[in-house]
């Protein structure tokens, strides 16, 4: 007898109308619009703040708007930050890849970014109450560093950073920053190392959405970049940090929980590749949308439960090793 395969509920379910944003919906010509940071305004509407490659192949950021976070996007007509180079030259070669939280403290948003320097990727931060104009910090990490996100509040009396800078053997690890005023970055500390060999998490590993905090600490997706003779394949993981002390990694997923699988994470301007770099919760506390770029093309969304990823992270995580 053939038994049927069973099909569980998937933890990160992929919304029907995927890809949610491309470039045939912005209002002026570019190339792709992929790795959009998110955050949830006090009205309610979720923002994403894309990433938009122009056709020089440079990008920027645009904001886009929308009531339920999955359609009806209403998008800025022009771009909303552009690189300013002339004043920050480690932004030559364009802005990439931000990380939005919300700063309460401040009341105003933190926008942590790549930008692309002649020296390589360096992280940069600005701060804005509107997403229409934004206060720019300037570089706060020197290249080669990328995949960095701010902790929303403070822990201990100082804000924390979570960066990825990648070392002289082209390993990348996730570590940790702090700082008194969100200008000076010290104390750097070791999160969670790459993994070795054959598994989905070896060599270079970053954060994804900025750390969500929950009752069992914060959880941290990140995002894998594994090599393979066909070219590197992007995937996503979860992790969890100690609450009170988030340079401390409780737990990672011995497993991937997203992959590049459709026809639109499969192949574009870079092929296997899903990029969160931002999340919404939903009004029930516990409703997880994430938003990632999908083959450096386009913004795809996956829904789940909070509760139901820390569960199985429970279950099918491990303890870090916490060599240095
Ligand atoms: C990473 C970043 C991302 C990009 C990914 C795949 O290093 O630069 O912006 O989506 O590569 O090309």
């Amino acid at each position: 007898m053939i038994m049927e395969k069973s099909e569980p509920e998937p933890l990160l379910r992929r919304h029907p109308t995927n890809p949610i944003l491309t470039s045939a919906d912005w209002p002026y010509a570019v190339n792709s619009v992929f790795n959009a940071g998110a955050v949830r305004l006090a009205s309610g509407e979720t923002l994403l703040l894309c990433r938009v490659e122009d056709c020089s192949g440079r990008s920027h950021l645009c904001a886009a708007r929308s009531a339920d976070g999955v359609g009806d996007w209403r998008i800025d007509r022009e771009p909303t930050l552009l690189p300013d180079a002339a004043n920050h030259p480690e932004e030559t070669w364009g802005i990439e890849d931000p990380r939005l939280v919300w700063l309460e403290e401040l009341g105003k948003y933190g926008v942590c970014y790549t930008s692309y320097s002649e020296s390589g990727p360096a992280v940069s931060l600005a701060l804005t109450e509107d997403f229409c104009s934004f206060e720019r910090i300037g570089n706060i990490l020197p290249p080669e560093n990328k995949d960095a996100g701010l902790l929303p509040r403070r822990v201990d009396g100082r804000w924390a950073l979570i960066h990825r800078p990648v070392s002289s053997e082209a390993a990348g690890h996730i570590w940790i920053a702090y700082s008194p005023d969100l200008r000076h970055w010290g104390d750097h500390e070791l999160v969670l190392k790459a993994r070795r060999g054959s598994w989905w998490d070896a060599r270079k590993i970053g954060l994804s959405a900025p750390p969500i905090e929950t009752a069992a600490g914060w959880l941290m997706i990140y995002h894998s970049v594994r090599s393979t003779v066909g070219g590197a394949v992007y995937r996503v993981g979860l992790s969890l940090l100690d609450l009170e002390n988030p340079a401390k990694c409780l737990l990672r997923s011995d497993e991937w929980l997203l992959g590049p699988e459709t026809a639109y994470e499969r192949s574009g301007d870079v092929g296997n590749v899903v990029f969160p770099c931002g999340a919404c919760i939903g009004d029930d506390g516990d409703t997880l949308r994430l938003y990632y770029g999908a083959a450096d093309t386009s913004v795809g969304l996956v829904t789940g439960s909070v509760a139901r990823l820390l569960d199985w992270l429970h279950a099918h995580g491990s303890a870090p090793d916490v060599g240095r």
